[in-house]
């Protein structure tokens, strides 16, 4: 495959498939900067003042670590000037975030999750920043919430950024998912890989197992059948990976397969789930099918839920098509 850069590839894909205008371009390479800064925070660590947790909580009343601050504040400002966002919403913010007044006002919305799995920062494991667009809808001037309550199928892009041993950027407009890796030498995004593809079976599940006497029983059932492994009704032996940071089990699942699983439990049963629907589940949803895989609730199609609320959860079963199908069917079975 020929080595370009992430503007390259832009160019090339409108062009030939029409999906990236001016605007959206401009969004995606800027995104894609502000990574790269996030990724210099991140691989400080202990050698900048980026560890441990900020004194302040997010909208979901969870201790803020000092790099989600970061990681935040580094995509806000980096997306205020540019003329094509009208506003952006993020898992660290209770409420939108306008464009300031002195910028023009574009006709995308960005929301994110600036650093995924906080919990793993402290102890050096891969995290990663998920972003989703939306296009504003409707010619009114001025931008609120319920501009942003679109289902994820009208996402216009989405990607993330994994700061693992390789920084790696993983990206679709809706033909197909590719991934460019931070050349860090000439500080660009070089294309790695293209038409990515997650193999339609599995043996290999991720899931935290320690909810498990909390799950409804049709997962409990899928991964019961899982660990008979050869001599249960799967016949095979599966494999578990539980990285505690979405992007990092998605990253691996888009890479070679897998399902994965953070599904609602009796903990909170008024919580659909754990993760987020507008800048968690659609983003990766959008990702995964790219790649000819399938994400659900367990119920429904996650691209298809239509939200009511900017920060609301939802169960996640997504990865492999077949293993996504057969959880799914669990679940139609029990109802
Ligand atoms: P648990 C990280 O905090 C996160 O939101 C996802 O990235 C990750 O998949 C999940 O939560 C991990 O949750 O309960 O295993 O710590």
């Amino acid at each position: 495959m020929k080595k370009i850069s992430l503007t390259q590839y832009l160019v090339e894909q409108q062009r030939e498939h029409g999906r990236i205008p001016a605007q959206l371009r401009l969004l995606i390479e800027v995104v894609a900067r502000a990574c790269k800064q996030i990724a210099i925070s991140v691989n400080k660590g202990a050698l900048g003042d980026v560890l441990g947790t900020a004194t302040t909580e997010n909208v979901q009343g969870e201790v803020q670590k000092k790099l989600d601050i970061i990681a935040n504040e580094v995509l806000l400002e980096a997306n205020s000037w540019g003329g094509h966002l009208a506003a952006m919403a993020s898992e660290e913010m209770d409420s939108i975030h306008t464009v300031p007044d002195r910028y023009p006002q574009g006709e995308y919305l960005l929301l994110f999750d600036p650093l995924d799995g906080s919990s793993n920062i402290d102890v050096n494991v891969s995290i990663g920043t998920i972003f989703s667009v939306l296009k504003k809808v409707g010619h009114h001037h001025g931008v609120n919430e319920a501009d942003f309550l679109q289902s994820g199928k009208a996402q216009a892009a989405a990607g993330y950024c994994i700061y693992g041993p390789q920084t790696t950027l993983a990206l679709t407009v809706g033909d197909g998912v590719a991934m460019f890796t931070l050349d860090r030498e000439q500080g660009s995004w070089v294309l790695t890989s293209e038409n990515v593809q997650i193999p339609a079976d599995t043996k290999e599940f991720a899931v935290n197992m320690s909810n498990m006497r909390h799950w409804a029983p049709p997962v409990k059932r899928y991964i019961d059948e899982c660990l008979a492994g050869t001599d249960g009704p799967r016949g095979k032996d599966f494999n578990m990976r539980w990285i505690a940071s979405m992007v990092a089990d998605v990253h691996r699942i888009l890479t070679r397969g897998g399902v994965f699983l953070y599904p609602w439990d009796k903990r909170e049963p008024d919580k659909p789930g754990k993760l987020r629907l507008m800048y968690e589940a659609n983003p990766m949803a959008f990702l995964v099918e790219q790649a000819g895989g399938a994400a659900t609730n367990g119920h429904e199609r996650i691209l298809d839920i239509t939200p009511g609320k900017l920060h609301e959860r939802v169960s996640v079963v997504l990865g492999s098509k077949n293993e996504v199908e057969r959880v799914t069917a669990y679940h139609a079975k029990a109802n």
